[in-house]
C-alpha cells in the first residue's frame, strides 16, 4: 500500500505520529494508499526548516525565483500524463477534464506567478521639492496555503505559486481527501532543485495538522480555499492574532438566460457551467433563471444535452462524468436531491446514485440532475450543495432575475446569457458577485482579481491581488 510523505525541510518524510489515515479511489470506493497524519511536532519541523531558508530566500533575486519555478512548471508539464491519472484515481473526475483543466493550469499557474515575480514593481510618491515617498513590498515571512479536493494540484499551486514567487516560504496543507498530486508535486520539487525548507507540505486532517497551521505565531497569513464553514472558524480561532487572510469559499452561483441569448450555444455552455468537475467547482452555475419566452424551449434542450453526457470510470478518456469525491460528499449530494423533493421540487433527469459496472462498479457516482419547481428561497437552492445539482425556473423581468441572483448569502459568480450590450453591463453591475462571466463561463484571465462577496469569501486571489496579499508595504518618505 502506497505511503504518502511529508516534504520538510526538502526531505519526503513520514509523520512522526506514525498514524495514517485512509485513502480511497472514489471510483472503486477501494482504499489504495494512506496518508500521514500529521500534528504540532511535524508542523514544528516545518516552520523550523522555513525559518532557516527564510532571508535567503527572500533575498534570492527575481530572475533565480522565477527559474526555479519555471523549472518546476516545466516539470509538471513533462509528467502531465501520470499527474493526471493520479488526479482522476484521487479525486474521480474525468481523466480527459484532469489533463486538459487541472494540470494544465497547475503549471500555468507557476509559469504565470514566476514571471509576475519579476515584474512586480510598487510606487513613488513625490511632495514637489521637499520629500520623496516610495513603497517597498517585502515578503511577509512564513505564509500558510491550505486548499481543497475538489481541485486539488491546480488550487494548490494557486496558492504557493505568488507566496513563494513574492519571497515567503510556506507551509502549505492540500486536502487530506485528494493528498496525491501535492505528494507527486514534492517529488518534483526535489528534482527541480527548490531549495529546502522554502516549500514544506503536510499532509492530515483539518483537525490534527489544518488547525494547529492557522493559530501557529510564526505564520503571518493564511490563504485558505474550501468551505464557508470552515472559513468561518478558521476566521474565529486566529482572531486577535492579526493575521492576513484570504478566504476563498463556497457559491451558489447564479446563470440568468434572456431570450435573446444564442439559445445552442447557451444551453452547451450552461451544461458545463452547472456539471463540471460533476458540479464540485466553487464557481458551478447551480441556479438557472430563464426568461419566459424561451423557457420551455430552453429546458428541453438543456435536459437533452445533460442526459447525454458520458457517466463512467474516470480513467476512460471518452467519460465526461465521473465520481463525487468521497462516499461521504455523496451521500451528502444525495440526501439534498431527497430534500429537493421534499420542498416541492420535480426530478427533470437524473436524481439517483449511478451504478457503473466492472471495476467502477461501488463507486461514488451520481447522475446529473436538473430539478425543477422549487422556490428561490427553500434550502435546494439557497444552501451549498457541490455536486451535479441544479434548479431551473422561469423568469419575467430583469428586475426579477437579479433579485433571484441576489437572493442567497453566497456572492462568487454569474453567468449572463443575452446579446443585449447595455442589459449586460446593466445586469454585472447590479450582481452581487465577485466575478460575473458574460456570454461565457470559467473563462479565466490569471491577472483578474479572483474571489467573492458575502459568505463566498474574504479578499481576492490572481495576478497583483495575490502578489499584494503575500507582501507587506512599507512607506519610506525621505526628505530632500
Ligand atoms: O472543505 P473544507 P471540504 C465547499 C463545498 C464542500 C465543503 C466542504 O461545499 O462540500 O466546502 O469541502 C482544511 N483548520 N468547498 O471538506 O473542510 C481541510 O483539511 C484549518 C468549496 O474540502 O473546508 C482542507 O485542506 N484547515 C471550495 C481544506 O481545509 C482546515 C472547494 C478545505 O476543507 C480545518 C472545496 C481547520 N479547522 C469545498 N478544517 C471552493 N470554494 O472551491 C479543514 N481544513
Amino acid at each position: 500500500m502506497q505511503k504518502i510523505e511529508n516534504y520538510i525541510n526538502g526531505q519526503l518524510v513520514a509523520a512522526t505520529s506514525g498514524e495514517y489515515l485512509e485513502n480511497v479511489e472514489p471510483a472503486t470506493g477501494k482504499v489504495y494508499s494512506l496518508i500521514p497524519e500529521s500534528n504540532s511536532e511535524d508542523l514544528d519541523a516545518a516552520v523550523a526548516a522555513a525559518e532557516a531558508i527564510q532571508t535567503d530566500w527572500a533575498n534570492t533575486s527575481l530572475e533565480k525565483r522565477a527559474e526555479i519555478l519555471c523549472r518546476l512548471a516545466d516539470l509538471i508539464d513533462a509528467n502531465a500524463d501520470e499527474l493526471a491519472e493520479a488526479e482522476a484515481i484521487d479525486n474521480g473526475k474525468a481523466i480527459s477534464f484532469a489533463k486538459a483543466v487541472d494540470i494544465y493550469r497547475s503549471s500555468a499557474n507557476i509559469r504565470f506567478f514566476a514571471h509576475a515575480g519579476t515584474q512586480f514593481a510598487s510606487e513613488s510618491h513625490a511632495m514637489g521639492n521637499l520629500a520623496i515617498n516610495y513603497t517597498l513590498r517585502d515578503p511577509i515571512g512564513i505564509v500558510a496555503c491550505i486548499s481543497p479536493w475538489n481541485f486539488p494540484l491546480y488550487l494548490f499551486t494557486w496558492k504557493i505559486a505568488p507566496a513563494l514567487a513574492s519571497g515567503n516560504v510556506v507551509i502549505a496543507k492540500p486536502s487530506e481527501v485528494t493528498p496525491m498530486t501535492a505528494y507527486l508535486f514534492s517529488k518534483l520539487c526535489v528534482e527541480a532543485g527548490l531549495p529546502a525548507g522554502v516549500l514544506n507540505i503536510l499532509h492530515g486532517s483539518g483537525q490534527s495538522i489544518g488547525g494547529p497551521i492557522t493559530t501557529h505565531p510564526k505564520i503571518k497569513a493564511i490563504s485558505f480555499t474550501g468551505g464557508s464553514a470552515t472559513g468561518a472558524h478558521i476566521s474565529k480561532v486566529t482572531a486577535g492574532m492579526f493575521k492576513k487572510l484570504s478566504l476563498e469559499l463556497g457559491g451558489k452561483n447564479p446563470t440568468l438566460v434572456f431570450a435573446d441569448c444564442d439559445l445552442e450555444e447557451t444551453v452547451n455552455e450552461v451544461v458545463k457551467a452547472a456539471f463540471s468537475n460533476q458540479g464540485q467547482i466553487c464557481l458551478c452555475g447551480s441556479r438557472i433563471y430563464i426568461e419566459r419566452p424561451i423557457y420551455e424551449q430552453f429546458k428541453t434542450a438543456f435536459i437533452a444535452k445533460v442526459k447525454a453526457l458520458r457517466i463512467g470510470d474516470p480513467l476512460d478518456p471518452k467519460t465526461q462524468h465521473g465520481a463525487t469525491v468521497s462516499e461521504a460528499h455523496m451521500n451528502k449530494v444525495l440526501s439534498y436531491i431527497e430534500l429537493a423533493q421534499q420542498e416541492g421540487g420535480t426530478i427533470l433527469t437524473g436524481g439517483k446514485r449511478h451504478i457503473e459496472n466492472g471495476r467502477c462498479q461501488n463507486g461514488y457516482f451520481i447522475e446529473p440532475t436538473v430539478i425543477e419547481g422549487l422556490d428561490n428561497q427553500c434550502r435546494t437552492n439557497q444552501e451549498e450543495i457541490f455536486g451535479p445539482v441544479c434548479s431551473i425556473m422561469p423568469f419575467d423581468k430583469e428586475q426579477e432575475a437579479i433579485q433571484l441572483a441576489n437572493g442567497t448569502e453566497y456572492g462568487l459568480a454569474a453567468s449572463v446569457w443575452t446579446n443585449d450590450l447595455k442589459r449586460a453591463h446593466r445586469v454585472a453591475k447590479s450582481i452581487e458577485a465577485g466575478i460575473v462571466w458574460i456570454n461565457c463561463w470559467l473563462l479565466r484571465d490569471l491577472r483578474t482579481p479572483f474571489g467573492g462577496v458575502k459568505s463566498s469569501g474574504v479578499g481576492r486571489e490572481g495576478g497583483l491581488e495575490a502578489m499584494r496579499f503575500f507582501t507587506e508595504p512599507k512607506n519610506v518618505c525621505i526628505k530632500y
